[in-house]
């Protein structure tokens, strides 16, 4: 492996392209021309094929084919054999080849030479080898080992592709010995999750019967240009338009709620509210769905507004605790109440409760962040999803699902290589702060068990000596968490950082080392398994175009040579762990490079679809390998409904919970912990419920960062249609075609007002602004727009980077194009989930005219 860096890359990129072609796996084949209902136009004349692969865009992860001419990407669709995408992606899809042929990827590993860390330093990057850098990398991990200080690893990852991040995150640290491994997912969506399961038992996003859905209610979301399933929703959209109707709650408007029946531009962060009010029009109106819910035992019983029910009036049928619940906080969450706390008119609750519950139980209710993640989030989270319970929307036909799931193969156990430095090292104190007495990060309702992602940088600014040595990949902290400067601070002061990524972005300009990274979805191998529109799927990453420049997939290649360096350096575990135990299913071999590491990981990850121990339910069966290549998925069967009925749900009563027996459970064993109350600990977690209250789904009123006097404004974040997540900021397409978000214009990032406080401030469209928060200030520009309400204001996420790329920064180290919502975004939880808040108007502002 003695090479100099210019004959290294030319060898690493002609191997690299023909290992991905060829190795000992077969050429790639095309999918055949009878898989393929729609005509296959190339992007030109030349001769090409479609090769199969997943987009990892957002989090739909959906099954995509990429048309590569010579080795080239230049096209992209939807796989047309997904039954959740139907052949076709969403908008981000296309980005694929502008990102992946960006050229102002990190082409080789590099290293700082300016010792100085800070935002807006040079890092003064050198080209290094791979060997050197790696070299480099073991040598920093190998004297935590030889100083018995393996704890101080920290690695943390961002996006993450499915499988092969088992690789990276499941076994390093626990191989090495840390316990400080953390994911980003609580500045994703956890707090969304708290809804279903604290009443249902599913802490997981939902599927949607959208084919059968009389009336869709959109709350907190805009499926159209981002959550989960945006293609299927696009494909179904029109259609449950035509036939039934369509319900927007969103404090802007949103796309959905530009096309909805009824838009209701709720106050943010008054959920809770509006949720209580419209299942107290269901429940005074009759609207319940009794299949699901039961009935009064009575013909003379009923729910009258202010007054309670006796327990033994109602026979529930798969529910628990409706009573409870009405008597505890619906009686009196009557619309007209409900109007001041939401600014919804009464008339207009009614309104939409009744169609709501007319159109039950074909009523799905599509939770997303905006009513979750906030800091009450946990609590209107509930209240929201509570809604399909009273309209029996659960596992119905035309109603809210359960995810469902196409068999994955587990890696071999790593147990056998955690010598007992590991063992030990890794039962430490986790950085995070989880299961302090304030942060309950009640995932799974195990108290503790939730990952607080945010946390981490108030963890390492407490203690900035509990780290040394810092890997990170696919991540972007300094831009995508909120209270950003603080990972502006942190970041400058950790002793050694390496950053696995595709471009040089913000948290990149704090690394000692740059490990240059495929761009998964065209160059990467790996499985990947989500669902959607009644189907689970695998679907394939299988270094579908050719790699132009010298980079390696972090969670399996670079971890096979760092692991084959760290066993140079005396420590062997991990090297030993991934040649010894991963076996090429086809031929029992074990990987002799890198390159072979990973296929062979993706290999086993999909045996169970290609070489499955019993006939699967499903598609029709994938026969090879090389069949799983060429057709590049597997959906499982339909789902089947009704799941939880019959006392099968996963909650403590085994019944859907309107008051949540699971909720407590969770808070008493915390409190326990901690020698108090429940009471106790919602007070010094920032809750305003006391008592029983705690367990059912109610109104917690907004939690305000910024006084009203000081900081006017609500300040509503939401995501780009454009935007992989952070990723896709530096394509010209994206500034492009940035005017599709409502409201926004191409190549610039507008605040949104409107017109009428525009007025008041003598404010207009166009003009330089100030956004300050509590937590720091950012400039841009102002548009006075009707689609906000007076009070609020709005701004897309994803612009204002000041690093990333040409395109995305306006003076690439120094100077954004915009502002960074998490400059001013506050850093705040929904502690009983550790999720970050971003929604729900948080954070006040206050905005100020500035000089041209
Ligand atoms: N204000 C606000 N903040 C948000 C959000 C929001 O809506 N508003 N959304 C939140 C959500 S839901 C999430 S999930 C997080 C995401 O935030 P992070 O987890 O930090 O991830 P990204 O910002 O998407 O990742 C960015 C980095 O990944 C690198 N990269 C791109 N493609 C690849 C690849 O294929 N492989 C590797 N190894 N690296 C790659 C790029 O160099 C880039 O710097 O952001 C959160 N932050
Ligand atoms: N286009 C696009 N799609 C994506 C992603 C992406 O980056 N881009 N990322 C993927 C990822 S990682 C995730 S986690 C999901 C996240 O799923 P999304 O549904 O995209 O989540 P957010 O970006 O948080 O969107 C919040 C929505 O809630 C609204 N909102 C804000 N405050 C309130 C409030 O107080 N009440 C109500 N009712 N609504 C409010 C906002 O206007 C916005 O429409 O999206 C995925 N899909
Ligand atoms: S960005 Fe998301 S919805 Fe769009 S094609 Fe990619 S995975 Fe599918
Ligand atoms: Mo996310």
């Amino acid at each position: 492996m003695k090479l100099t860096r210019r004959s290294f890359i030319q060898l690493s990129a002609a191997t690299t392209w023909l290992l991905a072609a060829g190795c000992s796996t077969g050429p790639v084949k095309p999918a055949s021309a009878a898989l393929i209902p729609r005509k296959s136009n190339g992007g030109s004349p030349a001769k090409g094929e479609w090769i199969a692969s997943t987009c990892q865009g957002c989090t739909q992860w959906c099954a995509i084919q990429i048309y590569v001419q010579d080795g080239r990407g230049v096209r992209v669709r939807g796989n047309p054999l997904s039954k959740t995408n139907h052949g076709y992606c969403c908008p981000r899809g296309h980005l694929i080849t502008q990102q992946v042929y960006d050229p102002d990827r990190i082409k080789v590993p590099m290293k700082r030479t300016n010792p100085q860390k800070g935002r807006g330093v040079d890092p003064k990057f050198v080209p290094i080898s791979w060997d050197e850098a790696l070299d480099t990398v073991a040598e920093k991990m190998m004297e935590l080992r030889r100083a018995n200080e393996t704890h101080k690893l920290l690695y943390m990852r961002g996006r993450y592709s499915s499988t092969s991040t088992e690789l990276l995150y499941g076994t390093l640290p626990k191989v090495f010995g840390t316990g400080n491994y953390f994911s980003h997912s609580a500045l994703c969506a956890e707090a969304e999750k708290m809804g279903p399961g604290l009443t249902q038992g599913f802490f997981g996003y939902r599927d949607y019967d959208l084919p059968k859905t009389q009336c869709l209610v959109l709350w907190g979301t805009d499926p159209l240009a981002s959550n989960r399933m945006v293609p299927n929703t696009i494909h179904y959209f029109h259609e449950i338009l035509a036939r039934g109707s369509v319900i927007a709650v969103d404090p802007r408007l949103s796309n959905v709620a530009a096309k909805a029946h009824e838009w209701l531009p709720i106050k943010p962060g008054a959920d809770g509210a509006l949720a209580c009010a419209i299942a107290h029009v269901l429940l005074t109106e009759g609207l319940w769905n009794k299949e699901f819910v039961g009935d009064f035992k009575s013909f003379w019983g009923g729910f009258k507004a202010g007054q309670t029910v006796g327990e033994d009036e109602f026979v529930e049928k798969e529910t628990f605790g409706l009573i409870k619940w009405w008597n505890l906080e619906l009686k009196d969450r009557t619309p007209a109440w409900a109007e001041k706390e939401t600014l919804i008119p009464a008339e207009q609750i009614v309104r939409v409760a009744k169609m709501m519950g007319k159109a039950a139980p074909k009523t799905a209710v599509w939770m997303g962040p905006g009513a979750a993640m906030t800091p009450r989030g946990t609590y209107s989270a509930m209240a929201v999803h509570a809604l399909n319970g009273i309209l029996g929307s659960i596992d119905v036909e035309g109603g809210v699902w359960q995810s469902s799931s196409a068999p994955v193969t587990a890696f071999p156990k790593a147990d056998a290589y955690v010598d007992d430095l590991a063992k030990t090292a890794s039962k430490g104190k986790k950085l995070d702060g989880r299961g302090a007495k304030d942060m309950p990060a009640m995932m799974n309702a195990q108290p503790g068990s939730g990952v607080v992602t945010n946390n981490v940088a108030n963890g390492l600014l407490k203690d900035p000596g509990a780290v040394k040595v810092f890997l990170s990949s696919w991540s972007n902290f300094n831009f995508s968490a909120t209270g950003a400067l603080r990972w502006d601070a942190v970041m400058a002061k950790v002793p050694f950082f390496v950053h696995m990524v595709t471009n040089a972005s913000e948290m990149t300009q704090f690394a000692d080392i740059v490990l240059p990274a495929t761009f998964n979805a065209a160059e990467g191998w790996s499985v990947v398994s989500n669902m959607g529109n009644g189907h689970g799927y695998v679907s394939i990453q299988q270094g579908a175009v050719k790699r132009l420049w010298d980079v390696k997939q972090e969670e399996s290649e670079v971890m096979w040579l760092l692991a084959e360096k760290l066993k140079q350096k005396g420590f062997s575990n991990l090297f030993d762990y991934y040649s010894k135990e991963f076996k090429d299913p086809e031929t029992g071999k074990t990987a002799t490079s890198a390159l072979e590491f990973a296929i062979i990981t993706t290999k086993i990850s999909s045996s169970a679809i290609w070489k499955p121990k019993e006939p699967l339910k499903g598609d029709a069966p994938i026969k090879s390998w090389d069949d799983f290549r060429a057709k590049g998925m597997f959906s499982g069967p339909k789902y089947s409904l009704k799941k939880g009925w019959g006392g099968k749900f996963a909650t403590a009563t085994k019944k859907f919970e309107f008051y949540s027996e699971t909720a407590k459970k969770g808070l008493l064993a915390h409190a326990k912990k901690y020698e108090t109350t429940v009471d106790d600990i919602l007070t010094v977690s920032g809750y305003v419920a006391r008592g029983d209250l705690a367990f059912v789904p109610h109104y917690e009123p907004p939690k305000r960062n910024g006084s009203v006097s000081e900081y006017p404004f609500d300040f509503i974040d939401y995501k780009s249609r454009l935007n992989r997540e952070g990723r896709s900021a530096n394509t010209a397409w994206y500034q492009e075609f940035k005017k599709v978000d409502p409201g926004d214009v191409s190549w610039d990032d507008v605040l949104k007002m409107h017109p009428s406080d525009g007025a008041k401030l003598g404010l207009k469209s166009g003009d330089r602004v100030k956004i300050t928060s509590p937590a720091g200030s950012i400039v841009t520009r102002l548009k006075l727009w009707e689609g906000v309400r007076p009070g609020t204001v709005t701004k897309c996420y994803g612009q204002g980077h000041w690093a990333y790329g040409r395109v995305a920064a306006k003076d690439y180290g120094k100077a954004p194009r915009g502002g960074n919502n998490n400059e001013i975004l506050v850093d705040d939880y929904d502690r009983l989930s550790g999720a970050t808040a971003r929604n729900g108007g948080f954070t006040g502002v206050r905005v100020e005219k500035v000089a041209a």
